[in-house]
């Protein structure tokens, strides 16, 4: 097994990866900005080096500094967490040319996933369901046009260098398509360097329903059950969920075998996610892979009773999946809330100091967060403070047990979303499982 790994990372992912290691008897080495020296991951890794100065692009997303601190610690492997350097082909590729293992897929998979086009086709090879759209990417306006008109209206343009929201404008008549078109051009190419788009139906009221994956080496490729995401707000996830009340077993299957055969397809290994958006007749279409470990990784670990970061790391040495397909037990429900520090009505962060910082215990509770009293937020990273996860034998269970470990939950000093989640998790419809990635708006305007 490696002796050491260094963290590319901050904040409560960094701390959850250096929890992992220590119980593999592996050392750690953490990497921080001026901004994060007093940081709990710099705390408890073996080793730390500071990056540079406070800002991602000086620090966490510095490639050079993070090299030269793995070649002084003699780091043999880099974990990079989710988010900074995770979804870097070029970051990865530099981790092997440089001998050092990247914890995660081959950079062939993370550029191939990356361009949304590509992987749209990719899952279509792979026998995937894919929405109605164009095939691959459109450049010219009337060509556009004429697609959309045979799709039928509404229709979705994206940037196939886009991804989690950025670079999309829904066109809802033929009127509004040339200047959507031309404007999702625009902005794409503002934003990537890449004006590349590609149409697709739009779905109006779809749920957010992902598989995890995990694949090794060897070839072998599992799924572990899906997580509902729905409930989110201008593309950030505020509640996760394992599983989801609208996926039966047999649906669990189907969708988790079409998302093994994507990974079968590109050769993948580590951690992946296939999220799909599924239609209010429960059919479900490809939307895009994610290559990394993801935020809400711990509901699928809860319900799963799998450690999916230690896995990572013994994939990323090269040895076999711990587990076969038909080990694979989903039991009970798993809830989590992402705590952040922001103003829940203007949605603007909140820095400052965490005056009170009292989080909830007790049987079923888990809170990953690497904040504690008297730590003082700072204001150049997400506004994520703590990830709130519950497990209980039954959906309305942890839905009680959410509710009773949020009115423990006592942060004082900035504002959080604790209120919003607790006035979500008494919301009948949430209770009941009817929900959209349009609950927040419904749920924000009583008129609709
Ligand atoms: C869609 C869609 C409806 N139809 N594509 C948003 C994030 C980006 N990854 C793709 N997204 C969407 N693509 C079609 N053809 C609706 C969304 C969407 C959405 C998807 C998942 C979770 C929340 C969302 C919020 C708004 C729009």
């Amino acid at each position: 097994m490696f002796k050491k790994i260094l963290i590319a990372n901050r904040g409560e992912i960094a701390l959850r990866i250096i929890r992992a290691c220590k119980e593999m008897n592996i050392k750690t080495v953490a990497v921080h900005s001026t901004a994060d020296a007093d940081s709990l991951h710099v705390r408890f890794a073996d080793e730390s080096v500071c990056i540079g100065p406070p800002k991602s692009a000086d620090s966490y997303l510095n490639v050079p500094s993070i090299i030269s601190a793995a070649e002084i610690t003699d780091a043999e492997a880099i974990h990079p967490g989710y988010g900074f350097l995770a979804e870097n082909s070029s970051f990865a590729e530099i981790c092997g040319s440089t001998g050092i293992r990247f914890i995660g897929p081959s950079p062939e998979s993370i550029k191939l996933m990356g361009d949304k086009a590509k992987a749209r086709e990719t899952a279509k090879k792979a026998g995937v369901p894919v929405l109605p759209g164009s095939d691959g990417i459109v450049t010219e306006e009337s060509s556009a046009l004429e697609i959309a008109r045979e799709l039928g209206f509404p229709v979705i343009v994206k940037a196939a260098a886009g991804g989690g929201g950025k670079g999309m404008r829904v066109v809802m008549d033929e009127v509004e398509f040339a200047n959507a078109f031309v404007m999702a051009q625009t902005e794409a190419l503002a934003a990537f360097s890449n004006a590349d788009v590609y149409i697709e139906k739009y779905i109006l009221q779809p749920r957010h329903i992902e598989i995890q994956l995990m694949a090794d080496e060897k070839g072998n490729a599992v799924y572990l059950g899906e997580r509902e995401c729905s409930i989110q707000r201008r593309h950030q996830k505020l509640i996760e969920e394992a599983p989801s009340v609208i996926v039966d077993e047999r649906l669990r299957k189907e969708m988790g075998e079409m998302a093994v055969a994507i990974a079968k397809t590109v050769k993948y290994r580590n951690a992946g996610t296939i999220e799909f958006l599924m239609d209010e007749d429960k059919k479900y279409y490809f939307m895009e892979m994610n290559t990394r470990i993801q935020v809400e990784h711990p509901v699928t670990e809860m319900v799963t009773g799998l450690d999916l970061v230690k896995e990572q790391i013994r994939v990323a040495f090269g040895m076999p999946l711990s587990f076969t397909q038909d080990q694979i037990k989903i039991t009970g429900h798993s809830i989590e809330c992402r705590i952040n520090a922001e103003d829940p009505e203007k949605f603007t962060p909140s820095p400052g100091t965490l005056t009170t910082f009292n989080p909830p215990g007790g049987l079923g509770v888990r809170v990953e967060t690497a904040a504690y009293n008297r730590y003082v937020i700072p204001p150049y990273y997400d506004s994520m403070i703590a990830k709130l996860i519950v497990h209980a034998a039954t959906r309305d269970e942890a839905i009680m047990r959410m509710q009773r470990a949020l009115d423990e939950f006592i942060i004082e000093g900035v504002k959080t979303t604790i209120p919003m989640h607790k006035k979500i998790l008494s919301d009948p419809d949430f209770q009941k499982g009817n929900i959209s990635t349009k609950f927040m708006e419904r749920y924000s305007n009583p008129a609709k």
